[in-house]
């Protein structure tokens, strides 16, 4: 039985970058249907007592019936709660000294990662995520469609954001590009992202 995570923060405390509006429905709508409709579901399955992470891999490749759905409802449970660690408020700006060189080495600097996060946001035909990954050493940045995850592609999300138009539609109506630039600048949590990197590293190194 899954249930929908608290909020990292106030629902009020990301504006005016994401009003507390956005927030009500995106996370206690949006990501709450989500998870009734996994935990319907599964009732009964085998899925049932999995965990989550479990759920995801072994519905990715969908060869059951019923298992697509199931992967949608499980995937989009898990990205949301990844989102909202994704964002904080304060975020943005300038990342931190753990992941800057990473960050220099395949993009050649932050202002090379926003530019091309914001090329991979812009240019995802769709509804789907765009994520920083870390991935055979390497950080990428990545989109996804859907529901789908990098989980399922045996890869790292360090961050994301929710290129569905209900996470942004309310406070930027259509204007995808303004979302993301303002992800960038005011919400990204680079904390979060980094603490994900150096458990990585770490796990690499053993
Ligand atoms: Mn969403």
């Amino acid at each position: 039985m899954f249930t929908l995570p608290a909020l990292p923060f106030a629902e009020g405390a990301l504006a005016p970058h994401m009003s507390a509006e956005t927030l009500s429905l995106h996370h206690g709508k949006h990501h709450r249907a989500y998870v009734e409709k996994l935990n319907e579901l599964i009732a009964g399955t085998a899925y049932e007592p999995q965990s989550l992470e479990q759920i995801i891999l072994a519905t990715r490749s969908a060869e059951r019936p019923g298992d697509r759905e199931i992967f949608n409802n499980a995937a989009q449970h898990w990205n949301h709660a990844f989102f909202w660690q994704s964002l904080a408020p304060d975020g943005g700006g300038k990342t931190l000294p753990g992941l800057a060189t990473a960050i220099d080495r395949s993009f050649g600097g932050l202002d090379g990662f926003k530019k091309k996060f914001q090329e991979e946001a812009v240019g995802h035909f769709g509804s789907g995520w765009v994520w920083l990954v870390h991935a055979d050493g390497d950080l990428e940045i990545i989109s996804t469609h859907d529901a789908n995850t990098p989980l399922a592609e045996g890869k790292t999300p360090l961050l994301c954001c929710d290129l569905w138009e209900h996470a942004y539609y309310l406070d930027h109506q259509n204007r995808r590009a303004e979302f993301i630039e303002s992800f960038l600048e005011n919400l990204a949590n680079w904390q979060f992202a980094e603490t994900r990197y150096a458990a990585e590293a770490t796990l690499q190194a053993r």
